[in-house]
């Protein structure tokens, strides 16, 4: 008798224990148009590591347009988890909206729209310059030279993410890109003579973007006789390390707008080689689907 009526409290627990799983696992709901978006998406917009310029732009931006007053919120997380969060609400017809740029493979991947921003808080195009220590150009001419006339194309730069996002080693990625655009990278090394041997350290910071593009310019360098270090490191840290002497160079460094913050508070502690890819972009962007979300006041 007493083992049934275990029996039966252990089916009751577990038909519970069910019920209570179900519901916590499941799915928020798809995107519907004609609902508030700020309820549907629990008034957050999916961002990615803390001293990305694209994170305070992204505060800049919700002041600028009232969100800021009371429930909205700025998920700070990494790209990865923001990426893979997209996907997943993509795959589910999900409302979300995170912050985007391009080049990145996001919007080869998927369709994305960036919200209009009538404010400008994020910029028109953005370009990616070439930063240098000072003295470099002294110490290191052929490298200096070399990196003063790297250049490229969002759309080169894509191809390279692209691969890598796809599972290629970014090393490799980057010489397979070099040897089919052999005659473009020509012209960053011509007449330049070989060193032997000589040291240089790039840092940049692990996105997509600059694993592609550092990686890119360290073996152009390495095909000139240097022995080249690539090191990863947040952002401020990267903007330190060339302030500061510690490495030589980087070509990660997004402006005029989303690390403007950064190029102010160390000017004069660097050269500034110009831009190495005219027409970037950074914003806040949604899937296309999402059609009644179209600028960024849309969100209020
Ligand atoms: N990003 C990608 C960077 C620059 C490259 C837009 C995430 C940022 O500083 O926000």
């Amino acid at each position: 008798m007493r083992k049934k009526n275990n029996r039966f409290l252990l089916t009751i627990a577990l038909f519970f224990s069910m019920i209570l799983l179900s519901a916590c696992g499941s799915k928020p709901a798809r995107y519907h148009a004609n609902e508030s978006l700020g309820k549907q998406i629990n008034y957050t917009i999916t961002g990615i590591e803390a001293g990305a310029g694209i994170m305070s732009s992204t505060q800049k931006a919700m002041k600028a347009y009232g969100l800021d007053k009371g429930k909205w919120q700025l998920q700070t997380s990494s790209t990865a988890a923001m990426t893979s969060t997209l996907g997943k609400a993509i795959k589910n017809h999900q409302p979300i909206v995170v912050t985007g740029w391009t080049p990145h493979w996001m919007f080869t991947k998927y369709n994305l729209k960036f919200l209009k921003d009538p404010k400008n808080v994020y910029g028109k195009a953005e370009d990616i310059h070439t930063i240098v220590r000072k003295g470099l150009k002294k110490d290191k001419p052929q490298a200096y030279e070399m990196l003063n006339r790297f250049n490229w194309r969002p759309k080169q730069m894509a191809d390279v993410m692209l691969k890598v996002n796809n599972g290629e080693d970014p090393h490799k990625a980057a010489n397979d890109w070099i040897k089919a655009n052999q005659k473009q990278v020509d012209t960053w090394t011509k007449g330049i003579a070989h060193v032997h041997g000589q040291s240089i350290k790039l840092t940049y910071v692990a996105w997509d973007s600059e694993i592609a593009s550092t990686n890119v310019v360290a073996n152009v360098l390495r095909s000139l006789g240097y022995k080249v270090e690539i090191q990863a490191m947040e952002v401020q840290p990267l903007w330190a390390s060339i302030a500061t002497n510690a490495a030589d160079g980087m070509v990660s460094a997004w402006l005029p707008t989303t690390q403007g913050l950064y190029y102010k508070d160390y000017k004069g502690k660097f050269d500034d080689l110009g831009v190495n890819l005219h027409g970037a972009k950074v914003g806040l962007a949604v899937p296309t689907y999402m059609k009644n979300v179209n600028t960024i006041g849309d969100l209020k």
